[in-house]
């Protein structure tokens, strides 16, 4: 398991965490997910084997944010 940081943009209320959230759940080999929106990132645990870094912002484009890797 790898963790990855994202920053992610446009990330402003509470529906956000939750639509973040699933579409990153909805993600095979996505086991964490940590969204802090006062800090607009998102902390993913996951096995990068299954779904690497770009699963996790492919998924995030297509909820319609825009997201970034940070060394975690
Ligand atoms: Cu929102």
């Amino acid at each position: 398991m790898k963790e990855t940081l994202l920053h992610v943009e446009g990330m402003s209320c509470p529906s956000c965490i939750r639509h973040i959230d699933s579409a990153l759940r909805g993600i095979q080999g996505v086991e964490k997910v940590d969204v802090k929106l006062r800090e607009g990132t998102v902390l993913v645990t996951h096995d990068p084997s299954s779904a690497p870094t770009t699963a996790l912002i492919d998924a995030l484009r297509d909820a319609g944010y825009s997201s970034r890797p940070r060394a975690a």
